[in-house]
């Protein structure tokens, strides 16, 4: 079984983690399979997951890319789950110091051991490795049981445009997404979404193979705009989405109404999208939609809503997305794992279906 996942950082690393969870329950590998590094027992389910690179940036002389490390860290057991980004039993001596150096930006902690992987990063990239081959010799030092791949080798730093007459706005009519996110939670009305050099980027290698040869593709519980949005806006990406035979089934980051976490309610506001599951499905769009208009530009096959979001379900189905509602709260690996359950149950009624 070849499952493949488009992720952001924290809500795609909890769903993978209960992925790769449920994969091993289903899909138990042979006496020979080594468990991942945190205990998960082996799968004999091939799983890659597709990381948004739209958060990534440079930062006191050190490339960052948050989502990909929140998804190393977290497969590899030694992230910091309660704070939800970077890794446990951090220590910021050399935060302080930058700080006092006034490098980087006092409102974003580089911690000592996170730091070290910046470094490392840094290093093979000025070797000339690129950021997945970078990304595969930091995911070889842990056995996460599944593949990360960057959505791209090419710097696509989202950045934020902003009304330069608020007070907040500092003059400014752009901040890099960390800013406007960690530094302002989002409170500055955000008035799109821009990715740099967009043009030239293209998936990173792997990346349209693992879409077109997986018996599934899954969305995670992301944010929709600036995690999965970011990793569809690269030239090819919809594309290969749209090729694959593969189902292609989303999770709802909506619950009722509510962002499951993060401020992803402000990043949908600024897209014009309501923060509700239907409405971000039909974001998406419906795949079949192209059966009777090759100009639509649909991905979904299925989506999984929230119970408390039943409702939605018929007029999804009657717009060709296959629905269903399910528990979506991750509250611990055994929640996650049942989410994922649902998910891949979900992708084999649809591929039975076909
Ligand atoms: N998030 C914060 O809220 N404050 C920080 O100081 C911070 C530092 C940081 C350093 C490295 C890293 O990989 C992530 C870090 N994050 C921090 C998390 C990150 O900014 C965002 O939560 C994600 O990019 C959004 O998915």
């Amino acid at each position: 079984m070849k499952v493949t996942v488009l992720a952001g950082g924290v809500g795609g690393a909890r769903f993978v983690r209960g992925l790769r969870e449920e994969c091993a329950r289903r899909w138990p590998a042979g006496p020979d399979g080594t468990p991942a590094a945190d205990g998960t027992p082996a799968s004999s389910a091939d799983v890659t997951v597709v990381v948004n690179t739209g958060d990534d940036l440079w930062l006191a002389g050190v490339r960052l890319m948050p989502d990909f490390d929140s998804l190393l860290y977290a497969l590899a057991g030694v992230n910091d789950a309660e704070r939800g980004w970077g890794r446990a039993g951090e220590s910021e001596r050399v935060a302080a110091e930058l700080r006092e150096w006034g490098v980087g930006w006092p409102w974003f902690t580089l911690g000592d051991l996170d730091l070290g992987t910046h470094l490392a990063r840094t290093s093979w990239l000025r070797e000339g490795l690129t950021p997945s081959q970078v990304g595969e010799r930091l995911q070889g030092r842990w056995q996460l049981g599944v593949r990360l791949i960057p959505a791209t080798d090419a710097e696509v730093d989202t950045h934020v445009r902003i009304d330069p007459s608020l007070p907040e706005a500092e003059g400014r009519d752009e901040l890099h997404f960390q800013e406007w996110w960690t530094r302002h939670r989002a409170a500055i009305p955000a008035l799109a979404f821009e990715q740099r050099n967009l043009g030239a980027a293209r998936p990173a290698p792997r990346v349209e193979d693992a879409i077109a040869d997986a018996d599934v593709v899954l969305l995670a519980p992301s944010n929709p705009v600036v995690s999965i949005g970011t990793i569809l806006a690269i030239p090819g990406m919809r594309e290969a989405l749209s090729a694959t035979a593969a189902p292609v089934v989303g999770v709802s980051p909506v619950i009722g109404g509510q962002v499951v976490r993060g401020m992803a309610d402000a990043c949908l506001t600024a897209i014009g999208v309501e923060t509700d599951a239907a409405a971000v499905a039909r974001h998406y769009g419906a795949r079949r939609a192209a059966d009777v208009d090759p100009a639509a530009t649909g991905l979904l096959d299925g989506w999984l809503v929230d119970e408390a979001d039943a409702a939605a379900v018929p007029a999804l189905e009657a717009g060709g997305i296959a629905a269903a509602s399910v528990p979506l709260w991750m509250r611990d690996l055994d929640t996650s794992a049942a989410l994922a359950g649902d998910a891949l149950d979900l992708a084999e009624r649809l591929r039975t279906a076909r």
